[in-house]
């Protein structure tokens, strides 16, 4: 039964509101219903909760404070990308890259594992708001969940609890999320997503982008369909904004898929040999983006703090996350060390002795296994980043003069390049891919198409996705140059031809050149290449035939390359903007062009 005596009350006069929580308790059965307020009190009561459960478990408040361990079901580790559905009336709206459902298969299947499923459990009534108080960029969401480990971290990555209920008002226009941990079991667990009804529905997970509504579900492919439906555009982007010695700021926008270094560049420190250069950071992972009366874009980034992957990161990687993480933070099956600090593959030459991993286990370094999840995760506030930009809260967002987009490929894709225009742009995003790994594969150089980082979170047909970007392109009357860039490049001894981490800062300043119109540049094929003197190598140890390689334009690696493509756009099928084959194609007899002109190869810089 609801006992609605509860600490914090009912805290909406909301009709609409007020009735689905009603409802939804009655499905659950929820014992109890608890609105959460986001105040410092609330934080306080529910960690003491936390703790008192074994949902946290506090680390050494002296060395980490206000930091805690999370150990997750070892089933419930990682996004859950085959259970992840998008469920509208017919499958041709999801179209050929989503998990297709109908809503009423969906809604029935799940509402049977919901009934009566919060019997002698809480539900928390979690209202945040995506995006900064007042701007028009902004959105609410309001997520029910029996989950504590939910709100403590919805509270760290959203403005959670009254500002978003004012912002809200009266208004029946909320995202409705419902999360309902269930007894974990993978044969009960469905992350659904309904469009049409602005509402995300899951059940049967813990972790991350499955239970954490405001991130992937509503951030991202929610607020893609309610893009493309009010004009605007929901991107897997970071947003960074770089300012030069003579103190202009120029923000960029980039999409990365998994694996490629997103919130080490979102976080970025620029090399001392780039005197007077500094980053700052807008977000790491979402960007909301809309075109202003002007025609250009300005972008917020929706959310208040970092889901990080914690291996890799380290006080050479990424210093500014190491001093984000050092209080306040959440931590997600890391390793613990003896003295109730946290450690994880790559934090340190050396692992520390005595620990226990990340299900709590003793650890031996010469246990062949991971000490920490590959996947485990930091939650941090934004807040706590020193490098968080000054503009973050801006409701009226940042101008975006550059978006990037970026893989992981071993071959074919010069460190850099900028696309000709708008459409050439989306082109290169949408055909942008990542190559596997031995590691991960077996097989080598498979490449993987991500279409601008957004094949898992696009709520909607990829190909009307394609057209939204250029139905966009049309309305920018000062659109921001697009750039495509691969860090990953290798030369023929497997090496990497390109230092990488803060290294990529020179790659960035070439960028923001081009768009202060600073510098003039090659074209390829391809798209314009940056000219050797004007990419600032200062202080950088890499040989003039190292760097040629890393440029390198080939018609013999393109080609393959093209047809790739061409496979990729037939499974997209129709739906597919006709603009784009016509780039690919363009692409092509601009390869036959130069081969009649009798370069077997292309090679520049
Ligand atoms: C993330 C992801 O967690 O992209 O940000 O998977
Ligand atoms: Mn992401």
């Amino acid at each position: 039964m609801i006992n609605r005596n509860q600490p914090s009350g009912w805290m909406t006069r909301n009709r609409e509101l007020f009735d689905w929580v009603v409802e939804t308790a009655w499905l659950t059965k929820a014992s109890r219903v608890v609105w959460c307020d986001g105040s410092e009190q609330e934080e306080r009561r529910l960690t003491d909760l936390a703790v008192a459960t074994g949902a946290l478990i506090p680390l050494n408040q002296d060395k980490r404070p206000g930091c805690y361990l999370h150990r997750s079901n070892p089933n419930d580790v990682a996004r859950a990308e085959d259970l992840t559905f998008v469920c509208t009336a017919s499958r041709d709206e999801a179209g050929p890259t989503n998990n297709w459902m109908p809503p009423s298969e969906a809604y029935r299947k799940m509402r049977g594992w919901l009934e009566g499923s919060m019997h002698g459990r809480t539900m928390y009534v979690v209202p945040y708001l995506l995006g900064p108080a007042g701007s028009k960029f902004a959105k609410v969401g309001v997520e029910l969940t029996d989950s504590l480990y939910v709100v403590l971290n919805m509270r760290v990555m959203t403005r959670m609890g009254r500002t978003a209920l004012e912002q809200l008002g009266e208004s029946g226009e909320f995202n409705r999320g419902v999360h309902c941990t269930l007894d974990l079991d993978p044969k009960r667990r469905l992350i659904c997503h309904f469009p049409q009804d602005n509402t995300v529905w899951s059940a049967g997970s813990g972790y991350g982008g499955n239970a954490l509504l405001s991130k992937k579900c509503f951030g991202l492919r929610i607020a893609s369909c309610l893009g493309r439906k009010e004009g605007w555009l929901a991107e897997h982007m970071l947003i960074l904004g770089i300012e030069s010695p003579q103190r202009e700021v120029t923000y960029v926008a980039a999409a990365f898929p998994s694996a490629c270094g997103k919130t080490n560049l979102a976080m970025i420190r620029p090399p001392a040999s780039l005197a007077g250069w500094r980053v700052f950071t807008v977000g790491d992972d979402i960007a909301w983006m809309r075109v202003a009366p002007d025609g250009s874009l300005w972008a917020v980034n929706p959310e208040a703090g970092y889901f990080g992957v914690a291996p890799g990161t380290s006080v050479h990687s990424n210093p500014n996350a190491m001093e984000t993480i050092a209080r306040d933070t959440i931590f997600t099956n890391v390793a613990s060390t003896p003295d109730g600090d946290v450690w994880w593959e790559g934090m340190s030459r050396e692992p520390v002795d005595g620990m226990l991993d990340w299900q709590g286990r003793p650890w031996h370094s010469g246990s062949g296994e991971n000490a920490a999840h590959p996947n485990s995760r930091f939650t941090a506030p934004m807040r706590n980043n020193p490098a968080l930009s000054p503009s973050t809260g801006d409701p009226q967002g940042v101008p975006i003069s550059a978006i990037i987009f970026g893989g992981r490929r071993a071959s074919t894709v010069p460190l850099v390049f900028e696309s000709f225009d708008w459409t050439h742009g989306v082109y290169l995003g949408a055909t942008m891919g990542s190559e596997t790994t031995a590691a991960s594969s077996g097989r080598i150089g498979v490449v993987r198409r991500d279409p601008m980082a957004m094949l898992p979170f696009c709520g909607y047909n990829m190909g009307d996705y394609f057209a939204h970007w250029l139905a966009i392109g049309k309305k920018l009357r000062h659109p921001p140059r697009i750039f495509m860039v691969n860090w990953f490049r290798k030369g023929s001894d497997e090496s990497f031809l390109w230092p990488g981490y803060s290294e990529n800062m020179r790659v960035l300043k070439w960028i923001v050149d081009r768009t202060q119109s600073r510098v003039s540049a090659d074209e390829t094929p391809v798209g314009f290449l940056p000219r050797a003197a004007d990419l600032d190598l200062t202080g950088l140890n890499i040989s003039a035939e190292q760097l040629k390689e890393a440029m390198a334009v080939r018609a013999e690696e393109w080609l393959p390359e093209l047809d790739l493509q061409e496979r990729f756009f037939a499974r997209i099928g129709e739906t597919l903007p006709p603009e784009l084959e016509v780039e690919r194609e363009a692409l092509i007899a601009g390869f036959e062009q130069s081969r009649q002109e009798g370069h077997s190869s292309l090679l520049k810089f």
